[in-house]
C-alpha cells in the first residue's frame, strides 16, 4: 500500500501550477497516464523555444534552488551553458537526507516521469547529453519507480539518441547513495559518482565551471527541477505571480512532530508558519518549531507569524532551508533533542577538516554534560559551545560544519534551553 505521505493543498486560482497536482492521481508506473495528465507538454515547449529562451523563462520566473541554499537556478543554468569546456553534465541531487525532509521522496514516488521530463529540459537548456540521478540509498520505492520510468522513456524515444525526434541526445543514469548525509553536498556527491570518498571539495571553482569529472555541471535538487514544468507550460509571468517577489512559486513543506496530520504540504511562498501548522493540526502545548531541519534553527510559539519565504525567515533570524517544519510540544525534552542533533552531525561529519571533525565531538560532549548535569559549570559549557560553534561556522569547508551549531545556538538564544 502507498503511504499517506502527500497532502496536496492546491492554491486558489492556480491548480495547474502546483507541484503535487499529479501525486496520488496519476499512475506512477504508466507513461501513458503521465501524458494523459499533461506530461511532456513542457518538453515540447522547451524544444519550440530553444535552450537560451528556456533559461530566460527560468530566470524570469525567479526560480531559486529548493535544496536549502536558494541560489538562482537561471544563473546556474546560464553559467553552465556558457562554458566552452565539454562535455557538460546534469546532476539531480535526490540524496534527500536532511532530518525531517521527505518532499523529494513524495515527488519521485508519486510522479516519477515529471522528474525525468524536468531533467531532460534542464539538460537541453544547459547543453548536457548525460544526466546522473543521485538517489538516496534508503529510498527503494523511488529507485524502482525512477528506474522503470527511465526505461519506459527510453523505449518510447523520450530519452536516448533522438529525444522526441528533435535530434537531441540525452540519457539518465541512476546512482544510489550508501547512507552518508555528506554525499548530499554537491561536490561530495560528484566524488561519490566518480568512485572516490564522499568528501566535499573546496569551492570555488563552482560546479558550473568544474564539477563532475572536472567538467561544467549543473546540479539541482529534485523539487527545483520539477518547478521547471509549470514554468514552461504556464510561462514565467504566471509562475512569478505566485508567492512574493523574492520567493516566487509554490513550495513544498515537510511537516512532522507534534501535529495531527504530518505530511508534505504545498503552499505558495508567503503563507505564515502558523497557517501551515494550523493545516497540519498543531497540538496544544507547542514548545518550539524547528525550521530548516538539523541545519536550521528553532523558533518559539509566539513567532508563528513568520512568513514562509527565504527573505522572511532570514529577517526573522532563521532559515527556510529545504522546507522542514518540525513541531515539538512540551512533552519533548529539549536538551535530549539537542544532543540527538549533535550526535547526528558528529556521526555524519566526513572528518576532512579539523573545525568540523573536532568541533562536532566537542559540541556533543558539552551537550552530554548539560543533559546529564555532570559538568561542574553549565555556564562554562555554554561558553564553550559558543566558541566551538563560531569556529565551526567560520572555518569549516562545507555546509555541514558551517551549520552544525545552528540548531543548538537558536535553542539557547531563542528558547532558553538550559535556563
Ligand atoms: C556559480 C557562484 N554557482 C554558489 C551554487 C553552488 C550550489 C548552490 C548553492 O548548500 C544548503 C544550506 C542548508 N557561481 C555560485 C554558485 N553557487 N555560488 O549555488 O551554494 P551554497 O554554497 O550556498 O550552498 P550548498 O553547499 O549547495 C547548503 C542545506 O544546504 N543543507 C542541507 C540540505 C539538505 C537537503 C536535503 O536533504 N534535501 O537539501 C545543509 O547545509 O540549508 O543552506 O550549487 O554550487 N558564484
Ligand atoms: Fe567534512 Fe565537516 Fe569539513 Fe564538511 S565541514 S568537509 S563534513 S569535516
Amino acid at each position: 500500500a502507498e503511504p499517506a505521505s502527500a497532502l496536496a493543498v492546491p492554491q486558489t486560482g492556480a491548480p495547474d501550477l502546483t507541484l503535487l497536482k499529479r501525486v496520488g492521481t496519476v499512475d506512477p508506473t504508466s507513461l501513458d497516464d503521465y501524458r494523459a495528465h499533461g506530461g511532456y507538454t513542457a518538453l515540447r515547449r522547451a524544444f519550440a523555444l530553444g535552450p537560451a529562451a528556456v533559461i530566460r523563462e527560468v530566470t524570469d520566473a525567479g526560480l531559486v534552488g529548493r535544496g536549502g541554499a536558494a541560489f538562482p537556478t537561471g544563473r546556474k543554468w546560464q553559467a553552465t551553458a556558457a562554458q566552452p569546456d565539454h562535455p557538460h553534465y546534469l546532476v539531480c541531487n535526490a540524496d534527500e537526507s536532511e532530518p525531517g525532509t521527505f518532499k523529494d521522496r513524495v515527488l519521485m514516488e508519486g510522479d516519477p516521469y515529471a522528474l525525468v521530463e524536468a531533467m531532460t529540459i534542464a539538460a537541453y537548456a544547459t547543453g548536457a547529453h548525460r544526466g546522473y540521478l543521485y538517489l538516496r540509498g534508503e529510498y527503494p520505492r523511488a529507485t524502482a519507480r525512477l528506474t522503470h520510468a527511465i526505461e519506459q522513456a527510453r523505449t518510447r524515444g523520450l530519452l536516448g539518441d533522438d529525444v522526441l525526434g528533435q535530434g537531441y541526445a540525452f540519457d539518465i543514469e541512476i546512482r544510489r547513495g550508501a547512507g552518508a548525509y555528506i554525499c548530499g553536498e554537491e561536490t561530495a556527491l560528484f566524488n561519490s559518482i566518480e568512485g572516490r570518498r564522499g568528501e566535499p571539495r573546496s569551492k570555488p571553482p563552482f560546479p558550473v565551471e568544474k564539477g563532475l569529472f572536472g567538467k561544467p555541471t549543473v546540479e539541482n535538487n529534485v523539487e527545483t527541477l520539477v518547478n521547471v514544468l509549470p514554468i514552461l507550460t504556464r510561462g514565467a509571468e504566471a509562475y512569478a505571480a505566485i508567492g512574493t517577489p523574492a520567493s516566487t512559486g509554490p513550495k513544498l513543506f515537510c511537516v512532522s512532530g507534534s501535529v495531527a496530520r504530518p505530511g508534505v504540504y504545498e503552499l505558495p511562498f508567503g503563507a505564515t508558519l502558523g497557517e501551515l501548522l494550523t493545516l497540519a493540526g498543531v497540538r496544544d502545548g507547542l514548545r518550539a518549531v524547528l525550521l530548516g531541519g538539523a541545519a536550521g534553527g528553532f523558533v518559539r510559539p509566539d513567532e508563528l507569524d513568520i512568513p514562509l519565504t527565504f527573505e522572511g525567515t532570514r529577517e526573522a533570524g532563521t532559515t527556510l532551508g529545504s522546507g522542514v517544519v518540525m513541531a515539538f510540544d512540551d512533552t519533548v525534552p529539549l536538551p535530549r533533542l539537542l544532543l540527538r542533533i549533535a550526535e547526528f552531525f558528529r556521526d555524519e561529519s566526513c572528518g576532512q577538516c579539523v573545525p568540523c571533525r573536532v568541533g562536532t565531538v566537542r559540541q556533543e560532549e558539552a551537550l552530554h554534560r548539560l543533559v546529564d548535569r555532570t559538568g561542574a559549570d553549565a555556564d562554562g559549557d555554554i561558553t564553550l559551545l559558543r566558541e566551538v560553534g563560531r569556529a565551526m561556522r567560520d572555518a569549516s569547508i562545507c555546509g555541514l560544519g558551517q551549520t552544525a551549531w545552528n540548531a543548538v545556538e537558536s535553542a539557547i538564544d531563542r528558547l532558553g534551553a538550559y535556563e
